[in-house]
């Protein structure tokens, strides 16, 4: 079995915010390791499929217009526990209800301008990954800090 990844996003706001390098560099020190990014203008047929669950919420067309309405970045983080410890880090989805540190309770106070995705089980972060790269945007690779991370 391949390890566990999450799927992260920073959403158009993010990007606008100028916030990528702050989001980025919080997965970076945190120890996970990068496997794809990219920067990118959303198809609206990737953002219903990867909200397809939320497809009958009031707030449904709302969120997919949002998603496409610029760029995001794209990133899948890999790590043993990568999938909550990275929603850990997001925060709550209600900013107001997220914990200062986090990223959303840093940075965000609406829920729909909460700035970042990530995955909310290790299913969904394959399924996402598969969504938004292709398999040979994913990198395969040896990071010599990795032995002073995990034993
Ligand atoms: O996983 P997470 O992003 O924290 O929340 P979800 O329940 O999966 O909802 C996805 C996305 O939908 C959320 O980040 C903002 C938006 N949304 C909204 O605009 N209004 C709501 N009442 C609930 C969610
Ligand atoms: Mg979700």
């Amino acid at each position: 079995v391949r390890a566990e990844i999450s799927y992260v996003m920073i959403k158009p706001d993010g990007v606008q915010r100028g916030l990528v390098g702050n989001i980025i560099s919080r997965f970076e020190n945190k120890g996970f390791q990068l496997k794809a990014l990219k920067l990118f203008q959303t198809p609206k047929d990737v953002a219903e499929e990867h909200y397809k669950d939320l497809k009958e919420k009031p707030f449904y067309p709302k969120l997919v217009d949002y998603i496409i309405s610029g760029p995001v970045v794209c990133m899948v983080w890999e790590g043993d526990g990568v999938v909550a410890s990275a929603r850990k880090m997001i925060g709550a989805t209600r900013p107001l209800e997220a914990e200062p540190g986090t990223i959303r309770g840093d940075f965000a106070i609406q829920v729909g301008r909460n700035i970042v995705h990530g995955s909310d089980s290790p299913e969904n972060g394959e399924r996402e990954t598969a969504i938004w790269f292709k398999e040979g945007e994913l990198m395969s690779w040896d990071r010599t800090m990795t032995p002073w991370l995990v034993e």
